[in-house]
């Protein structure tokens, strides 16, 4: 049988923090399908296409690398729903410091409650990437700081055309 893995996000965008993550990820599955989710709620600052298009960009290397099948697919409605619908036995989460803790935590019991059988896997960052968080990286790119060390150089280009866009 075929291992395959979800790991479902909002990348907005996708950092060196989520990369780590889904190279970890490869590295245990056949395949594992990055879910994009369109999570409106969140007010992201990517539109959907371009996150996809952005995790697409960077996973090519990873694919290559641990000859993992990775596929990068935009998702709406339920998690649980998704991850039935590629097939996967388990949905894949990085794990941050304390704080992830509590939210994490909800999210895997409920959905453990909406499928039994698909079971929930934390993975953690090395240490230079553990700390990396979306929301941080496009505070600081708003705020005119330096985000070189959390994104990829295509990911840093796009977040400053975006931030750049806003303001006019
Ligand atoms: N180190 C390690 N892990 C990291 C790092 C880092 N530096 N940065 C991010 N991560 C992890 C996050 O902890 C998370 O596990 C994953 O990477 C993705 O992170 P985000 O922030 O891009 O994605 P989230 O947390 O906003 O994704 C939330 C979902 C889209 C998965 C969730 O909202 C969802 O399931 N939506 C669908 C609707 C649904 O089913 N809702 C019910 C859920 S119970």
């Amino acid at each position: 049988r075929q291992r395959i893995g979800l790991y479902p996000g909002t990348f907005d965008p996708v950092t060196n923090g989520h990369l780590d993550v889904i190279g970890r990820a490869a590295r245990l599955m056949d395949r594992l399908v990055v879910g994009v989710a369109i999570n409106a709620g969140k007010g992201p600052l990517f539109p959907l296409e371009e996150r996809v298009e952005l995790v697409r960009a960077e996973t090519d290397r990873i694919a290559q690398r641990t000859g993992c099948e990775v596929v990068v697919q935009p998702f709406t409605g339920l998690l649980i729903g998704f991850a039935k619908e590629v097939g996967a036995q388990m949905i894949l989460r990085g794990l941050r410091a304390v704080t992830d803790f509590d939210y994490e935590f909800q999210m895997t019991g409920m959905n453990r409650r909406l499928d039994p059988e698909i079971e929930t896997v934390f993975l953690m960052a090395s240490e230079t990437n553990q700390f990396i968080s979306s929301r941080f990286v496009k505070e600081i790119a708003i705020l005119g700081g330096d985000i070189s060390t959390f994104v990829t150089p295509l990911t840093l280009e796009r977040t400053l055309a975006r931030v750049r866009r806003n303001k006019d």
